[in-house]
């Protein structure tokens, strides 16, 4: 829909009227957000239709992406902006006195993820759209998003995350569309005479009721569907559930997103949201397929089935159910069926976050998807008898001693399995999944993370995006591999002056922020060194610790040292049940006490660790840091992407060997980023051999032991017996992370840091390089491979759309 600022300015004022009875001067806030998504809505609705029916009509293959975690943020300003209404909203409102930064703040978060998995399923999201490619999501409504963090006395606080209070209002319900989930009682299978048919008893029906979200394309005239699942009881059932608690325990599945990050804990209410997510999606995909009498043997070319990480890789064998037992399809060609439409993620080889089920959970969450799995399990051994060995069978079948590993079942019913960088593909095909590489080279792939430049520049860094315009024009704003023109103008004084202040505003902006949030007061002028994703051993918040320990004992010691000025910025959430991260945030929260409050360092040292952070707090942090910290043990981190979004925004990377740190050091080369630590060959042999011993380093090292003592010798005071955590878990567990093995070589990469600051041109030179490479790292180009080489979609034509 075309839009001009007048007709804007109508639009609003007559939907605020028929909404509220109110006038703009009366209006508080929050009906003023509810009425803009209104206008805003109206405005893609019909592209939103369109879409689909253009899918129907030229009988495209669509992808359906499941995910249990979907981290979309606010997505107000992210819709204008892709509908290219962005600027005429912004002086429509201001023409009304209004403020879109300040209607943009009355959204909550949609934040029904975790980090990063669900996000990159939100930057895919946009992505698919923007390629005009046929995608859409599945996943589930929680009722509560990922807890509310508060501190307190410098611990972690969780506080429920009701973000539906106010309705959300993006989302609309499609009762038409509810499906029946079947859960618990026993199933029996009788041979009819035609087919084996399964017969349920005392199972619980549960009523699936879809909620769909319009994803809005970039400037495309496309709109694609967010599909997310929410668990009611069906009229038929009312009476099963007389009383209010028996309601709520059909309600009550999908009430809470666990806040677990990269932490599996076997409980039976997360296999069943798992199970009622992908059965609702799976059976509302093969119903609206067979709307149109295309025969199901062909299935597998209309449509690709995505498992995002195995948290859905019950897929398998829910699509082979209604296969069977619905279509009364034999084996052989449903298993044929749904290994092509299949296909799976790897997030991570951290032995704690693999799925693995008890069998007798499986039984009681859904006994036929058990019986499946185990006839897919006997088929599996069955056909590689006498081409493997016993061991080799038994290590890699999906069923052993009473567990279901659900990445074996994705890996083996599916057609592709892919991990998220270079190293982490290495890893898996020749470590963690080393036999499943062997058995099928052809199934493995990488697709290097992307993310979204238009959320991660274009919206939450208007002054950057303007720089940009004014230096290579707009056209890297729909193919981010432009941004790479950027380094023609590598000399330009002037561009790189501009960078700078660029910089320099949104600093000023954070600090405002900072001081109305904490109190804390902190210069812009001050490298803002930033360090935000989820709070875990292996990403190693411990060792940015250590070093800030280290640069406050230089300074007590020297308080006239010539040292850069710094503000080291946390952003994390523990999981509320690990211990240990929890312990870290309160150390850095006592840290930060102690140096904040120390008026004889002369300011040149201050670390602010922001509450609560999420998608929204991300995009003020970013596009004002200098120094993104990605120093995880190499081999542990998967891909990481904040790492892409703050290059993006022309931080400089502090980074080990990990991940897609390795890719970004590819791209800007080594002078353009500060390498440290050990390698993953490194890191492998210390873990194969095992001579790794921590204490070493504490005893040899003066500066590590001055370090770690003060966190037991009431130097850093309140944390008498965090400090000991802390300290036993470097000296007497060993050090799992190789903390203090790469302290020394941190300290010199960030010595490293404040030298290459004290000349402001060059930095921006470094800044300019960073972001001119960080279209490399665009989801839309990643969404585009994933199309072409796993999927096989194709996007769609204007023509197509008619
Ligand atoms: C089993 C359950 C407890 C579980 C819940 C959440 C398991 C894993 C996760 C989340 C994993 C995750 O977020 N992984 C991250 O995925 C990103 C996107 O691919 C990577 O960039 C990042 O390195 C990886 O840790």
């Amino acid at each position: 829909m075309k839009i001009t600022q007048e007709r804007f300015v109508r639009e609003f004022k007559k939907q605020l009227a028929e909404k509220f009875a109110l006038d703009v001067k009366d209006a508080a806030p929050i009906e003023l957000y509810q009425t803009l998504v209104s206008v805003v809505k109206s405005g893609y609705s019909e592209i939103w239709r369109n879409t689909w029916k253009s899918y129907v009509k030229n009988d495209q293959k669509q992808v359906y992406y499941f995910s249990i975690e979907f981290l979309p943020g606010r997505l107000l300003k992210s819709n204008l902006l892709n509908m290219g209404w962005y600027d005429v909203v912004d002086k429509g409102l201001k023409q009304m006195g209004l403020s879109l930064d300040k209607i943009s703040e009355s959204e909550v978060d949609m934040a029904l993820g975790n980090g990063g998995l669900g996000r990159l399923a939100s930057c895919f999201m946009d992505a698919l759209a923007s390629d005009g490619l046929p995608g859409n999501g599945n996943g589930i409504r929680y009722k509560y998003g990922l807890f509310k963090q508060k501190f307190v006395d410098g611990y972690q606080i969780e506080l429920p995350n009701e973000w539906l209070t106010d309705g959300n209002n993006w989302a609309v319900a499609r009762e038409s569309k509810a499906v029946d989930v079947l859960m618990g009682g026993q199933v029996h299978l009788i041979d009819n005479g035609k087919y084996l048919e399964a017969i349920y008893e005392g199972a619980d029906v549960i009523k699936a009721v879809p909620y769909d979200t319009g994803i809005v394309g970039y400037r495309n005239d496309h709109v694609n569907t967010m599909r997310l699942w929410d668990a009611q009881i069906p009229a038929s059932e009312e009476v099963k559930y007389p009383t209010i608690e028996d309601r709520r325990r059909v309600e009550d599945l999908t009430s809470v997103l666990y806040p677990d990050d990269s932490n599996y804990e076997g409980r039976i209410l997360r296999l069943k949201q798992e199970y009622f997510f992908t059965s609702a999606g799976i059976q509302s995909i093969i119903r609206h397929y067979k709307k149109y009498d295309r025969p199901l043997n062909e299935i597998s070319e209309h449509i690709a089935i995505h498992i995002n990480d195995t948290h859905p890789a019950m897929c398998v064998a829910e699509f082979m159910r209604i296969l069977l037992d619905k279509e009364h399809m034999d084996w052989d060609e449903a298993w044929q069926q749904t290994v092509k439409t299949m296909s799976y993620t790897n997030h991570t080889i951290m032995a704690e976050a693999l799925e693995k089920w008890p069998v007798e959970m499986l039984a009681t969450v859904q006994p036929r998807i058990l019986q499946i799995i185990q006839e897919i399990d006997r088929r599996y051994a069955l056909e590689l008898e006498g081409k493997k060995d016993h061991d080799f069978i038994e290590r890699t079948r999906i069923i052993k001693d009473g567990m279901v590993k659900m990445a074996h079942l994705a890996i083996i019913g599916s057609h592709s399995t892919n991990g998220v960088a270079k190293l982490h593909t290495e890893l898996l095909e020749n470590d963690v999944l080393r036999d499943f590489y062997e058995l099928y080279p052809e199934r493995f792939n990488n697709k290097t993370n992307g993310i979204t430049v238009r959320r991660w520049l274009q919206v939450a860094n208007p002054e950057l995006s303007k720089t940009i315009d004014q230096a290579i024009g707009t056209a890297w704003r729909f193919d981010a591999k432009k941004l790479h023109e950027l380094e023609k103008h590598v000399g330009d004084k002037k561009l790189l002056e501009k960078i700078g202040r660029a910089k320099l505003d949104n600093k000023k902006k954070l600090a405002a922020f900072i001081k109305e949030d904490t109190g804390i007061e902190v210069s812009p002028h001050a490298i803002f060194d930033v360090q935000i994703k989820r709070l875990h051993a292996y990403k190693r918040q411990l060792l940015n610790l250590l070093h800030i320990v280290k640069l406050y004992l230089d300074l007590k010691d020297d308080p006239n040292r010539d040292v850069e000025p710094r503000v080291f910025i946390f952003g994390a959430k523990a999981a509320p049940s690990y211990h240990y991260a929890k312990t870290i945030i309160k150390c850095i929260n006592e840290v930060a006490n102690m140096i904040n409050n120390d008026k004889t360092i002369n300011d040149k040292l201050k670390v602010v660790f922001l509450e609560n952070y999420g998608v929204s707090l991300a995009e003020k942090i970013i596009p004002a840091a200098d120094v993104g910290e990605q120093i995880s043990t190499a081999t542990k981190e998967a891909s990481g992407t904040s790492n892409m979004k703050l290059m993006l925004n022309g931080a400089l990377t502090v980074a080990t060997l990990d991940g897609a740190n390795i890719e970004i050091k590819d791209h800007v080369g080594e002078d353009n980023i500060f390498i440290f630590g050990l390698t993953k060959d490194e890191v492998l042999e210390y873990e194969k051999n095992h001579h790794y011993y921590a204490a070493e380093y504490y005893n040899s090292n003066p500066v590590i032991k001055r370090v770690l003592d003060a966190f037991v010798d009431g130097t850093i005071p309140n944390i008498e017996v965090e400090g000991h955590e802390i300290y036993d878990s470097l000296l007497r567990v060993n050090d799992e992370y190789f903390v203090l093995r790469d302290f020394a070589s941190y300290v010199q990469a960030q010595e490293a840091v404040s030298e290459a600051y004290k000349d402001k041109q060059n930095w921006n030179k470094m800044c300019l390089i960073n972001i001119a490479n960080a279209g490399y790292f665009s989801a839309d180009d990643t969404v585009e491979k994933y199309a072409k080489e796993i999927w096989d979609i194709k996007p769609n034509s204007t023509e197509m759309r008619g």
